[in-house]
């Protein structure tokens, strides 16, 4: 099946141009989509540089910081638009590991919508977070599975791989959400929806080395926000139409 991974970017000039040959590299059968912000330092750039003497690697950019989700969103739109059957995510700062990438990538199928590379299954690992953003991480990940009836354990990691079919259906530009709530948002109405399986994969998450975080406190904010809004829809009917499909 045509696979391709996107990469949302923004200010990776120390990660882009590493991370991008090791992709192609490990995960050679995926074509490569960069999205990236029009970061100031360049990143769109050194992308489009490596895209020339790589190949198989396109470079979006967008006008302007505008986001993880809306990136994310406009990505996918126009690879399920190319006719890719295989849309993963990953992000370009080394958490993610390439050689992983194409192991998620096989598990989807008719019946699967959704492969998580996921930090807190069995054998999930996190290396260099600090014990607060260990605890943060995965007590809102719980919080989020209780409000959403989520039989998840990771429903924020932004490793994945998704059947196109399923993001066609879940129609992904009609999805609000603005940083990483977005996946929250779209493992969320692939369950509700029941579009199909949704499988976790073990993997090792490893902080950044290089580039600064982009994680603040308004996207946390965010995430809570919207997850106690449709956990209280969901339960109630009480604001039901801020409910993702
Ligand atoms: N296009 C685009 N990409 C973004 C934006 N914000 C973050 N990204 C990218 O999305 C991926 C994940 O962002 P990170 O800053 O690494 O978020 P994080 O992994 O939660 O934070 P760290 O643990 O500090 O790495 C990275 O590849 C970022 O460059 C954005 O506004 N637009
Ligand atoms: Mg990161």
């Amino acid at each position: 099946m045509r696979a391709v991974v996107i990469i949302p970017t923004y200010n990776e000039a120390e990660n882009v141009q590493r991370f991008l040959t090791q992709v192609r590299r490990d995960a050679p059968n995926t074509d490569i989509l960069v999205v990236d912000d029009n970061s100031p330092d360049g990143t769109s750039q050194i992308a489009q540089k490596v895209a020339t003497q790589l190949g198989k690697i396109t470079v979006m950019t967008r006008s302007g910081k505008r986001g993880y989700a809306a990136a994310s969103r406009e990505a996918m739109l126009a690879a399920i638009a190319d006719g890719y059957e295989i849309v993963a995510t990953m992000d370009a700062d080394f958490s993610h590991d390439p050689l992983v990438l194409e192991q998620l990538i096989a598990l989807v199928n008719d019946t699967t919508a959704l492969v998580i590379g996921s930090r807190y299954v069995v054998g999930g690992e996190i290396t260099n977070w600090s014990r607060f953003r260990k605890l943060l991480s995965r007590w809102g990940n719980r919080y989020t599975a209780f409000c959403l009836r989520l039989k998840l354990k990771d429903c924020t990691s932004g490793f994945r791989a998704y059947s196109a079919k399923s993001l066609t259906q879940i129609n992904v530009a009609e999805l609000t959400a603005d940083g990483y709530a977005f996946l929250t948002e779209t493992a969320f109405v692939i369950s509700r929806n029941k579009l199909g399986a949704i499988v976790e994969v073990p993997i090792n998450y490893v902080d950044r080395a290089y580039g600064d975080s982009k994680m603040n406190t308004q996207i946390m904010r965010e995430s809570m926000v919207l997850v106690t809004r449709w956990g209280v829809a969901l339960r109630t009917g009480i604001g039901r139409k801020h409910l993702p499909r």
